[in-house]
């Protein structure tokens, strides 16, 4: 079966009771199983700074939907869960990001794949480095056929050590 990653992301509303929650929806999405998850992170917020810290995650799952159905049944999820859409980069109770989807490349108005910043994202790279170390993913924006640089996903991880970054343990999910 087809494997993608999946970022989660929280800042409202106990945000480690909304990740774990999230794993459990991921895993409820018909035609699809969550196979690995990452630890939770709490990290500093980029981009927005006047906002809580977040709790971060990844997951891995195996999915028999295409792309644009996986990203619907995402979107799907974060409006159960009561996330509102205000402003960009705005707190949220559940964010739900598409990162990759075995090799393809999309670069539709609906969706990029691979995701185009996931490479400029300690708090993407941490956990996913945890859990897929040996993936290779684009750094150039957008894979194109010109120009298509890739990294090691725990090499990348590496620039972002010390920026805020906390994983969580087991006695210490909040
Ligand atoms: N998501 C954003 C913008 N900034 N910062 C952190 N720490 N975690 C996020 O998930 C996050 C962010 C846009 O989706
Ligand atoms: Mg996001
Ligand atoms: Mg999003």
């Amino acid at each position: 079966m087809p494997k993608a990653y999946v970022a989660l992301g929280s800042n409202l509303n106990e945000p480690a009771t909304q990740v774990k929650k999230a794993f459990s929806a991921l895993d409820e999405l018909p035609k699809t199983k969550v196979i690995k998850q990452s630890s939770l992170y709490k990290t500093a917020p980029v981009g927005y700074g006047d906002q809580p810290n977040f709790i971060n995650a990844v997951a891995e799952i195996s999915t028999q939907l295409d792309p644009e159905a996986l990203l619907k049944n995402l979107l799907d999820i974060e409006q159960a869960f009561g996330r509102e859409r205000t402003f960009a980069n705005a707190p949220r109770i559940l964010d739900l990001d598409l990162l990759y989807y075995e090799n393809i490349v999309r670069n539709t108005a609906y969706l990029t794949l691979p995701h185009p910043r996931m490479h400029l994202r300690g708090f993407v790279l941490l956990p996913l480095a945890e859990i897929a170390p040996n993936l290779e993913i684009s750094t150039s924006g957008e894979a194109t056929k010109e120009g298509n640089h890739t990294s090691n996903v725990v090499k990348l991880a590496a620039c972002f050590l010390n920026q805020g970054i906390v994983k969580l343990d087991n006695q210490n999910q909040t």
